[in-house]
């Protein structure tokens, strides 16, 4: 029998604390999505800051919108919420006296781009001013402690946003690290990214929560998902054809690839934030 994740019965089981809510750049109650699959908007191209393109969503889930840049391909979709400070309508490129961008990768010859604009925009439906919610604000000072707990975007799974605990704190920045997955999904972040939301934000949001992983692959686990329940986060009923019975699926071993590393570069410690 499915028993869904309660985060008061698994902080009472942890001894654990949530983050409070003045630690986030998150709106207490979550922001309403009147955004629909295909409206256009302007967003900044996530592998080119430099660069605003037109974006289409091409899915929505709770306060967050799925987001493909027009021009791209179908492998860089990227998400954003409703109250995002780099989402506007269109027009408001141009209206700063900015001129919209093709994005990184643009499919076609860079001299097209032009005319892909105007085909792109020609009859488009574009989201209108009221669905952009107000950026919530930024806290003052970074407030997190280790060991709080939190809910956090899974940077290589970005659907999803998992049970997480503060692994560490410095300076800016904090350490999310993921309840019952090693330490491969981990990563700083600073303390007002969008990523990283308030216990319980999920269940105000309607948006899934994904529950604690399972380190020990053997024990039995109240937070497994049965076979046959699947799991909404993920696109077609959740299957990924390499399924577990946690509504996932086993990480995919990388292509083999050839890294060219110059003699000078050190590399970088992964357990420390960037100085
Ligand atoms: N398909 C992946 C999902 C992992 C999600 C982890 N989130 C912290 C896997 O099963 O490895």
């Amino acid at each position: 029998i499915y028993q869904s994740f309660d985060w008061s019965d698994y902080m009472k089981e942890t001894s654990s604390v949530a983050a409070p809510q003045e630690c986030f750049k998150q709106a207490p109650t979550p922001p309403v999505n009147d955004f629909k699959v295909n409206m256009k908007l302007e967003a900044l191209d996530p592998r080119n800051l430099t660069s605003t393109c037109i974006a289409t969503v091409v899915g929505v889930l709770g306060p967050r919108l799925r987001l493909r840049l027009d021009g791209s391909d179908n492998k860089n979709d990227f998400w954003r919420l409703v109250d995002a400070g780099d989402i506007h309508t269109i027009g408001y490129c141009e209206k700063n006296d900015g001129m919209l961008q093709p994005p990184l990768g643009f499919r076609m010859n860079a001299s097209s781009w032009p005319m892909f604009l105007l085909k792109t925009l020609n009859g488009a439906e574009m989201a209108p001013t009221k669905v952009f919610q107000p950026e919530p604000p930024t806290p003052k000072s970074n407030l997190f402690v280790v060991g709080q707990k939190l809910e956090a975007v899974d940077k290589k799974n970005p659907q999803l946003i998992c049970c997480a605990t503060v692994g560490a704190v410095k300076n800016d920045q904090i350490h999310v690290t993921f309840d019952g997955w090693r330490g491969a999904f981990d990563y700083w972040c600073k303390y007002d990214s969008r990523d990283i939301f308030p216990v319980g934000w999920c269940a105000r949001a309607g948006h899934p929560l994904q529950p604690p992983g399972q380190k020990s692959a053997t024990a039995p686990s109240r937070f497994k998902r049965p076979s046959g329940i699947p799991n909404p986060a993920l696109p077609e009923g959740g299957s990924t054809g390499t399924g577990n019975t946690n509504g996932t699926s086993a990480v995919t071993p990388a292509a083999n690839i050839v890294l060219h590393i110059r003699g000078s570069c050190s590399g970088g410690s992964p357990e420390l934030p960037p100085s």
